[in-house]
């Protein structure tokens, strides 16, 4: 991925790759999920707890990722509507090829859109059945506050995510804890309807 810089942080294998995508390439894939979604549509999950989501999920793959009253898992249809999910686009595919490869695809992709007040709080992603393949982020519309530490715990970083940005969490850093403080409301006019969009590219199964 010449293209792209890859920016060195705190936290060891993970990576950063500032405005991967320009402008066209952002509104394109905006349009293409936004297609998607009307075939499996955006829903508020439910922590094992109980508590709703303040970020809206949906899937595209062969397998998604799902929270609710049973835990989390990976499960290959929409929790509402019993269909399986649409499939990733082939763009993200080529982004996951170019930026960070390796012996298998991803075969889910999580879709999180964070409205007016939306935020994640500090988490590991460990449901996926191959914890040595890495994970691929790609941020669109809204700036994002996104914080990163180690995986045992102890001291965090905070940095921007910006519209057009890839990150992963690769090696060392698959599992450092990792969420979205707050995002920055109207920084970007890329989402119809306002507000910031990401996808992760996993290998679930
Ligand atoms: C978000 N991102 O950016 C939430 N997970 O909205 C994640 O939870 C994440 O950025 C795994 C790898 C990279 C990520
Ligand atoms: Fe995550």
């Amino acid at each position: 991925m010449s293209a792209i810089s890859e920016v060195k942080t705190a936290v060891e294998g993970f990576r950063l790759w500032p405005a991967a995508l320009d402008a066209a390439a952002q509104a394109d894939l905006v349009a293409e999920v936004f297609a998607r979604l009307e075939e499996a549509p955006l829903y508020r999950p439910q922590t094992p707890g109980g508590r709703p989501f303040s970020v809206q999920m949906s899937n595209f793959g062969p397998l998604g990722w799902v929270s609710d009253r049973g835990g989390y898992r990976y499960q290959p249809t929409h929790p509402q509507t019993g269909r399986a999910w649409p499939a990733i686009p082939a763009v993200l595919l080529d982004l996951w090829n170019d930026a960070v490869g390796g012996p298998r695809p991803p075969d889910a992709c999580l879709v999180n859109l964070y409205r007016e007040g939306a935020k994640m709080g500090l988490h590991q992603d460990r449901d996926e059945a191959d914890l040595g393949a890495p994970v691929l982020s790609v941020s669109l519309g809204d700036t994002a506050m996104f914080r990163i530490g180690p995986a045992q715990g102890g001291r965090t970083t905070t940095l921007k995510l910006e519209s057009g940005d890839l990150c992963a969490l690769t090696g060392p850093a698959r599992l450092a804890r990792h969420g979205i403080d707050r995002v920055l409301e109207g920084s970007s006019r890329l989402i119809p309807g306002g507000g910031r969009l990401n996808l992760t590219l996993r290998v679930a199964g």
